[in-house]
């Protein structure tokens, strides 16, 4: 099946290269997308160079851009791609084996269910991701253990189905909550995470982590 990668990239031009030569080396047939909106560096010249379709617009966060990628997405699997080597591509095939085999419309990469190298570093990240999980589960019904993921996979009806809103990292918790919502058939599946420090280039903060409380309640009750 045909995977279109959606690739937000924001300052991203130390690993941009890396991330898309590793796509690129996969037995994949594939598309890439890179969204840059707004970065100083040369994260699109060198995207650009690699042949990936580079879509630019006004800075308004990681959500925007996944969301201003899903049009011209042309696979039957989307595969939401972060720049900055934190998710290895070559987990991909993994990933969307679940998908191709006909029983998931949708797959999360787990950094919180074990048996792939994580980076030990930032505890009170990983207290946040696993209370954020937990709500998910009492609000959804759901065993989702790492809702946040960056790595998550779709068929491609299923993302372009979901009505998107959040311009910012609030994307995640939107996401996890409207495809709960759905009822579609969702499975999860270890992954590596090579984590990056905020001095290496991490934006997300704990008022995102604020903010994923609210839209997961907003999902669940006022949608
Ligand atoms: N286009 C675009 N991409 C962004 C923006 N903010 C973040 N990103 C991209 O989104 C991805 C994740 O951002 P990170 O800063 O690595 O966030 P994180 O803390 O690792 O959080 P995760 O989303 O869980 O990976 C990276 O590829 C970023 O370049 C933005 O404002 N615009
Ligand atoms: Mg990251």
């Amino acid at each position: 099946m045909r995977v279109s990668f959606l690739v937000p990239a924001y300052n991203e031009a130390a690993t941009i290269g890396e991330v898309l030569d590793r796509i690129a080396a996969l037995e994949l047939e594939s598309q890439v997308i890179v969204v840059d909106d707004g970065s100083s560096d040369d994260t699109a010249a060198i995207a650009e160079s690699k042949g990936a379709l580079v879509i630019r617009q006004e800075n308004r966060g990681k959500g925007a851009a996944i969301r201003a990628a899903i049009p011209h997405a042309d696979g039957e699997i989307a595969v939401i791609q972060d720049a900055d080597m934190e998710y290895d591509p070559a987990e991909v095939p993994a990933l969307i084996e679940p998908i191709e085999r006909g029983v998931a419309d949708v797959v999360y990469g787990s950094r919180l269910a074990g048996g792939r190298p994580q980076r030990a570093y930032l505890f009170w990240h990983l207290v946040g991701n696993r209370f954020l999980s937990l709500v998910t589960g009492v609000l959804f019904n759901t065993t989702l253990s790492d809702m946040e993921t960056g790595y998550k996979a779709f068929r491609i009806e299923v993302l372009r189905s979901l009505d998107l809103r959040q311009d910012d990292f609030a994307i995640e918790p939107e996401i996890t909550g409207k495809i709960c919502k759905l009822g579609v058939r969702v499975y999860e599946l270890p992954i590596a995470y090579y984590g990056r420090t905020y001095a290496e280039g991490k934006k997300i903060t704990w008022r995102d982590g604020f903010k994923a409380l609210r839209v997961l309640f907003a999902v669940r009750f006022l949608e």
